[in-house]
């Protein structure tokens, strides 16, 4: 693969995308994200103007209309998303990772049938690594992919698909030869194939706008130049797309946090107890420092993972493992922390805290659950 790496961006240019996005989320995102919380719904048209700004293909190259961004720029970008709303935000981390995945490892003939319209967003594409009996242990899948002349013949099911039943291409990962790692390939599979079929919309405490789905294949047959990056090598491609996944769920966690935060700023001094506002109270402010300083320390290891990942850094792996554990718990807990210090009216959905306490509590089990980022961690200590 020759790919050269990106360099962030200088700091004009930098500010300049980032108030193009920060614009977007708020006028496009932020004002409907209770009402597609509560409608569960999916809004195309709006993924599609976020494709016209660029953000369908971050970090994919140029000539299929990427907009080959830094991860680091990535990750500030996505933050920028979920403060508008974190739900359309970690889809679109989503999609990214996809595109990205073809983008690196697709032969020219996949990346131009595939990446011009998923960098416009008019196609979307899903990721399918999850099965019913294997979620962290993902190296255990076994939806079998088996040659057949020139053709390949999926089966299997695969659990809890982002965007299932809406993408244009499935990045499936099946095995087609022996147990573990090894023998799993990835496959793009077409959205309209025959014998893909899609379970029921998952009924879910968060991410209520972007549906959740089993995908399910029944003898769907592809033909060989549908493997992407090689027989044998899928479960690296799986990995490596994570890597990067991880960032950006990572910083969906902070944006959808900081709102949060700002909203318990903003109210601790609006709202009276005992004869004072609510900031008057030093504990009230110890939180709030808390929050902050967490959030703070949070973003400065997501940033060190994108750099980590735009390096080619030899702990990368780690360094993602260990932002995404650290922000995504973060995240939770400030979200917490916020719905606490608004009392009641935390608990009340037209204050919109509830739905990012609810958004932000599967970052901690998805993209790899916060215990399997551990193992990771701790792998790596121990190899060392
Ligand atoms: P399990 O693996 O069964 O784990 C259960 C518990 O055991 C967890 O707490 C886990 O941390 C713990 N555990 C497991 N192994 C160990 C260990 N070795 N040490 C310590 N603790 C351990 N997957 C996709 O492929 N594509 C998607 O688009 C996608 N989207 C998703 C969207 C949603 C809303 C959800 C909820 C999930 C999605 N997933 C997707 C699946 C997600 O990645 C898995 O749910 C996750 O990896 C955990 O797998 P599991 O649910 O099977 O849990
Ligand atoms: N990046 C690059 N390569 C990796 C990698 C990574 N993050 N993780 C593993 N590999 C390589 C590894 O180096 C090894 O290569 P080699 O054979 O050359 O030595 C190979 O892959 C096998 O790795 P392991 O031996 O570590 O595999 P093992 O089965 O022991 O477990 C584990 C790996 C637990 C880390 C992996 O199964 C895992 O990450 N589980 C979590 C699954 C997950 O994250 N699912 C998310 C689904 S997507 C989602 O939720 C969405 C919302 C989209």
């Amino acid at each position: 693969m020759s790919m050269t790496l990106p360099s962030a961006l200088g700091a004009d240019e930098r500010a300049a995308i980032l108030d193009a996005v920060r614009a977007f989320a708020q006028s496009a995102l932020a004002p409907h994200a209770l009402e597609w919380d509560q409608q569960k719904h999916f809004p195309r048209d709006v993924l599609e103007a976020a494709g016209e700004l660029g953000l369908g293909g971050i970090y994919v190259r140029e000539d299929v209309g990427g907009t080959a961004l830094a991860r680091e720029d990535a990750a500030a970008i996505l933050e920028e998303l979920a403060i508008g709303d974190p739900t359309i935000a970690a889809y679109i981390s989503i999609h990214n990772m996809v595109a990205w995945m073809i983008d690196a490892y697709g032969t020219d003939a996949q990346r131009t049938q595939w990446l011009p319209r998923l960098v416009a967003m008019t196609d979307l594409g899903a990721y399918c690594l999850t099965e019913p009996g294997a979620g962290s242990d993902a190296a255990a899948i076994t939806t079998s992919a088996i040659a057949d002349g020139e053709e390949f013949v999926l089966t299997g099911v695969k659990q809890f698909i982002s965007g299932g039943g809406e993408a244009a291409v499935y990045v499936v990962m099946a095995r087609t030869g022996e147990p573990g790692a090894r023998g799993i390939t990835a496959f793009l599979v077409p959205g309209d194939a025959a014998g893909l079929s899609f379970g029921p919309n998952e009924k879910k405490m968060g991410w209520n706008a972007q549906p959740t789905r089993q995908v399910i294949l029944d003898e769907v047959r592809v033909p060989a130049s549908a493997v992407l990056g090689g027989v044998g090598n899928g479960f690296k491609l799986a990995m490596s797309g994570l890597n990067g996944g991880r960032i950006n769920i990572a910083a969906c966690s902070l944006g959808g946090a900081q709102w949060a935060l700002d909203r318990a700023v903003q109210y601790v001094q609006e709202r009276f107890t005992f004869g004072e506002p609510l900031a008057e109270k030093q504990s009230v402010v110890f939180t709030l420092a808390d929050m902050a300083t967490e959030l703070h320390a949070a973003r400065a290891l997501v940033r060190d993972a994108a750099r980590a990942v735009d390096e080619g850094a030899e702990d990368a792996v780690m360094r993602c493992a260990m932002a995404k554990r650290y922000a995504t718990d973060a995240g939770f807990r400030v979200a917490n922390e916020a719905l606490q210090l608004h009392g009641g009216y935390g608990y009340l959905q037209e204050y919109g805290i509830e739905k990012v306490v609810r958004d932000l509590r599967v970052h901690q089990i998805l993209e790899g659950t916060n215990e399997i980022m551990c193992v990771i961690i701790g792998r790596h200590l121990l190899s060392a």
